[in-house]
């Protein structure tokens, strides 16, 4: 997606939170575009809230640049660093949040569209939101891939790794290694050629000692690309038939994302639902709460039944 040069207008018919119901109601094929904020009450911190986000407390602790932590150059020099911080952010697998019910609600109602989610604790698919109507965009925790041979794992196989803060390595490649230093000595494959050094000279072997691959989470660092499948699904099909489009707990800094709600056709509703204004956008109707709260009471005046434990039994 190219950088929006235009902000789209306002459709002024749109203003309160029933005429969002009655959209609801009215309209069958929704986007919902996802953020962060639809996780923090499961206790996952998003990134960019004051006090409680993921880089305030990056910055507490005397990181002054946090988005380096998810930054693919660094990973590449320094992986310790994403191994020492990332156990803050994975999520336990075991609980979705009532706004994750809500949009399976979308989908079992037959309106959802496709769910375009940045988030990477895969709590979608726990919430039942089919494969074929998720996008997620900055790709997952759901597996990892070793950066040195390819060989992929189920995320949860580096688990242990994060939360102990240490580096995962390859177990492929270490078996390899294990395997080639088992061999007898002429089998060995040949060191890769490396940059000559006259300590060369002493025919050091420890030079030559293999090292395994370091796993990285497959999910999109800062100077990744996103997947293809993410531009083909918004372009090819979704731009051209979605009639409303919901954006949840997202500040919407993170591009591409933050571009596709001004390349929809300008005759679709936008609605925000989030704790903080946006301004880059000119959303219809901005809905600021804690987004559990707002899509409940959306629910409930779409006259539809939302459950969850974690939804108080009067509401
Ligand atoms: P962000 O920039 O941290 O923004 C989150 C937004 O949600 C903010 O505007 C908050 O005000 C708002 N918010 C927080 N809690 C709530 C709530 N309970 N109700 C309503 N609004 C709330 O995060 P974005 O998602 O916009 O940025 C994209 C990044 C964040 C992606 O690359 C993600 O991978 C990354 N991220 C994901 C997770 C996760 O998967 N759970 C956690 C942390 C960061």
């Amino acid at each position: 997606i190219a950088r929006a040069c235009y902000k789209r207008q306002k459709l002024l018919q749109y203003n309160t939170i029933d005429d969002a119901a009655k959209l609801l109601r009215e309209r069958k094929n929704i986007m919902v575009i996802t953020g962060a904020g639809i996780s923090t009450s499961l206790g996952i911190p998003d990134f960019r809230s004051k006090d409680t986000g993921f880089y305030d407390k990056l910055l507490t602790i005397g990181y002054t640049d946090p988005e380096m932590v998810f930054d693919i150059h660094e990973f590449e020099s320094n992986p310790g660093l994403f191994y020492s911080l990332a156990a803050d952010i994975l999520p336990g697998f075991k609980q979705y949040s009532p706004t994750h019910g809500f949009i399976r609600l979308l989908q079992d109602k037959g309106k959802l569209q496709t769910n375009y989610t940045q988030n990477i604790d895969n709590l979608e698919e726990l919430a039942g939101v089919e494969k074929s109507r998720l996008i997620q965009c900055h790709g997952s925790f759901a597996t990892a891939t070793c950066r040195k041979c390819g060989h992929k794992v189920a995320g949860t196989e580096i688990f242990d790794d994060i939360r102990a803060k240490q580096i995962s390595y390859c177990v492929r490649c270490k078996i390899e290694i294990a395997n080639e230093q088992a061999a007898p000595k002429q089998n060995k494959r040949k060191p890769a050629a490396r940059r000559y050094d006259s300590s060369d000279d002493d025919d050091d072997e420890d030079d030559d000692i293999p090292q395994p691959g370091v796993m990285k989470p497959d999910i999109t660092f800062f100077g990744e690309q996103l997947p293809n499948h993410f531009f083909d699904t918004f372009t090819d099909r979704d731009a051209k038939n979605v009639d409303l489009v919901l954006v949840i707990g997202t500040s919407l800094k993170v591009s591409p994302v933050s571009e596709m709600p001004n390349f929809l056709p300008k005759e679709v509703p936008h609605i925000y639902i989030s704790r903080e204004p946006v301004t880059h956008v000119n959303f219809d109707i901005q809905l600021l709460g804690n987004c559990d709260d707002v899509v409940v009471e959306l629910a409930r005046r779409a006259g539809w039944e939302l459950k969850h434990e974690m939804i108080p039994k009067d509401c």
